[in-house]
């Protein structure tokens, strides 16, 4: 049911730019070929891939077998790109992509960008080869050291599930089984390692017919009647109702339910900048600008609460915390989540143990539509109109993250606006969500490095929508994840990346002063250690050197706007472009404050 209206809007693949010349190989011969044939009866349009040895088998099985088409190859450039783009491919679809990675080495490269994927719930159909598990077919050296004994334990921590079948039948039923476990909520990244023996070895004979209907059923993830009656009623008696929204799917026909059901209670709606939107920040019952953490206005809203209603909130035992320290929150708690069902124990990402006085183990989306169902007779409690304000493109001349936010709205003016990624510096309050697409959430696990590839990814998936996709990249984020355009580049796929470019890892800088602060030492050498100058580097170049349209530094406010419509007009025609704004470091009160506070 979930994938179902997951469906809304789906993106069709195009026609591969990267051609083989026939003939197709007409049957599967090898393992790989049955590999291939797997991921095409999958659906899945795209293998997002840097190549090596212990997949050659099925590299070749996707030229020469597929024709490179359903999956049609995504050249990246580094491992840790091939699975951002899958990730932000997902952020939008929220269906899964598949990226291959080379061995142990591949897979190295790209264990940052799967925990970033574990971390935010996405799926991922994550392909991995190993040399010969056969020691007998292994070439000298090479096979030897790309040879591990369990690779999957390189990431075991942080995917759903992993495997390393032995023949071609059960690579097949592995591949089926993960893209499964993928998809279904919770959902998450799973890996199957293939044995590039198992890949390149003749098929003794032909594999049965494949009937992926019965092999992937539907897991309902509906929330019991009984609770969601006890929950609508407990709701509906409330006299300070506050709603936390975490994770929420991009349908549009969701985002409306969240919408009628605020109204309905007339609760307060609190929204985390880490994730997608789910409900429009500028509506007169959201509390506060939405942040990486709560705003004065949002914990107000929370401490004032009688019943909570937390959506998959990502730290919701944190949150409370961090409103109400020691003391037990007044505030009934109902929890709508399923992620209690990844959480394992390599990784802490589960956060702190909530108090819950109602859990509601179901897929969120469903529990709002079957609270404003048990509710349908209440009357609503209000409709407010939302606030809009107005862009403005009064720039000074040094430029501050605020500014850049105000000169992309005044040239963007009336377009749609799908926003990939957000630099840490950013202010929620400054670029109203009104849409599900207006913006898809930050990387899940904080890995710097995934704001290029994710945008990639995400933009692929937004090619025909008509959406102007942008990615606002720290310079810090974008120079560890800059290679990822050329693969925007190569495949035409439109993209506009703003580089907030205060020329450090200013986050650090921020806890180099505390440090500095709480020891009686001197704050004026925070930026040792931390500072990207001397020489300063040319973003600009690095985006020309890719094929894309570089342009900057910008660094003074009347040259941002025209800078910003130069690039827009680019992406317009099909192309990628990169802006570097120079800005001064700053972070919003409430990002600086939560950056350096200690636990209590
Ligand atoms: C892979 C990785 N390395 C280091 C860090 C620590 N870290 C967190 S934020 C940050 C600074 C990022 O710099 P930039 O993208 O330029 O953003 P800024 O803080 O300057 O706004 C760093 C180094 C991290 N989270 N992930
Ligand atoms: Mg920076």
């Amino acid at each position: 049911m979930a994938n179902e209206r997951r469906d809304e809007g789906r993106p069709r693949p195009r026609p591969t730019l990267e051609r083989p010349i026939g003939p197709l190989a007409p049957e599967p011969r090898f393992g790989s070929d049955v590999v291939a044939d797997t991921l095409r009866a999958l659906d899945l349009a795209y293998i997002a891939l840097n190549p090596g040895a212990s997949f050659r088998g099925l590299h070749d099985s996707l030229v020469n077998r597929l024709g490179n088409e359903r999956p049609s190859m995504l050249l990246c450039l580094h491992e840790e790109h091939a699975v951002a783009i899958a990730h932000g491919w997902a952020k939008v679809t929220g269906r899964a992509m598949a990226a291959a990675v080379h061995s142990n080495v591949g897979l190295m490269h790209a264990s940052m960008a799967v925990f970033n994927a574990w971390c935010d719930r996405m799926p991922l159909l994550l392909v991995g080869a190993t040399g010969p598990v056969d020691a007998d077919k292994r070439r000298p050296w090479i096979d030897w050291i790309h040879t591990a004994c369990d690779q999957g334990a390189l990431v075991r921590g942080y995917v759903k599930w992993d495997d390393q079948p032995a023949s071609p039948a059960a690579a097949r039923e592995a591949l089926v089984r993960a893209k499964w476990i993928a998809e279904t909520a919770p959902q998450g990244p799973v890996y199957v390692n293939l044995d590039a023996g198992m890949q390149e070895a003749e098929l003794a004979a032909p594999l049965p017919a494949l009937d992926l209907q019965r092999l992937m059923p539907v897991a309902s993830a509906v929330p019991s009647p009984d609770l969601v009656n006890h929950a609508a009623s407990a709701l509906a008696k409330a006299k300070r109702p506050a709603f936390l929204l975490g994770r929420g799917s991009r349908a549009q026909g969701a985002w409306d339910k969240r919408v009628a059901l605020a109204e309905r209670i007339g609760a307060r709606v609190i929204t985390d900048l880490k994730l997608g939107a789910v409900f429009p920040t500028d509506h007169a019952l959201h509390a506060g600008a939405p942040g990486i953490w709560l705003d004065g206005n949002a914990s107000a809203a929370l401490s004032e609460a009688d019943i909570v209603l937390s959506l998959d909130w990502v730290d919701l035992g944190g949150t409370l915390k961090a409103v109400f320290g020691t003391q037990e929150p007044p505030a009934r708690v109902i929890h709508a989540s399923l992620d209690h069902r990844l959480h394992g124990g390599w990784s802490m990402d589960y956060q702190a143990l909530p108090p819950v006085d109602l859990l509601l183990a179901a897929d969120p989306d469903l529990v709002v539509e079957a609270l404003l169902d048990a509710l349908q007779s209440r009357p609503s409690k209000g409709r407010a109109d939302p606030r809009r304000s107005a862009s403005d493109a009064v720039l000074p001349g040094t430029l501050r993250i605020g500014h850049v936010a105000h000169g992309l709205r005044y040239a963007t003016d009336g377009r749609d606006v799908s926003l990939l990624h957000l630099p840490l510096s950013w202010d929620g309050a400054v670029w109203p969500l009104r849409h599900p697409l207006d913006f898809i959430g930050q990387s899940g696990g904080a890995g710097v490095g995934a704001g290029p590839g994710i945008s990639v990814g995400a933009a692929l998936a937004l090619r025909d929508s008509g959406r102007l996709p942008i990615g606002i990249c720290g310079d810090g984020d974008f120079l560890m994840g800059a290679t990822a355009i050329w693969t925007a580049v190569h495949y035409r796929i439109p993209l506009l990346i703003v580089v907030a470019n205060n020329r450090s890892f200013y986050n650090d800088e921020v806890h180099q002063e505390r440090v500095a602060r709480l020891r009686g030492r001197p704050i004026e050498n925070k930026w040792i250690g931390q500072r990207i100058a001397d020489p300063e580097i040319d973003i600009a170049a690095l985006a020309r050197a890719q094929g894309a349209l570089g342009l900057g530094p910008i660094a003074r406010g009347e040259d941002l706007v025209a800078a910003l419509r130069e690039a827009i007009a680019a992406v317009d025609a099909g192309g990628v472009a990169v802006v570097d704004v120079r800005i001064e470091p700053g972070y919003t009160a409430a990002m600086s404050a939560a950056v350096v506070r200690s636990a209590n």
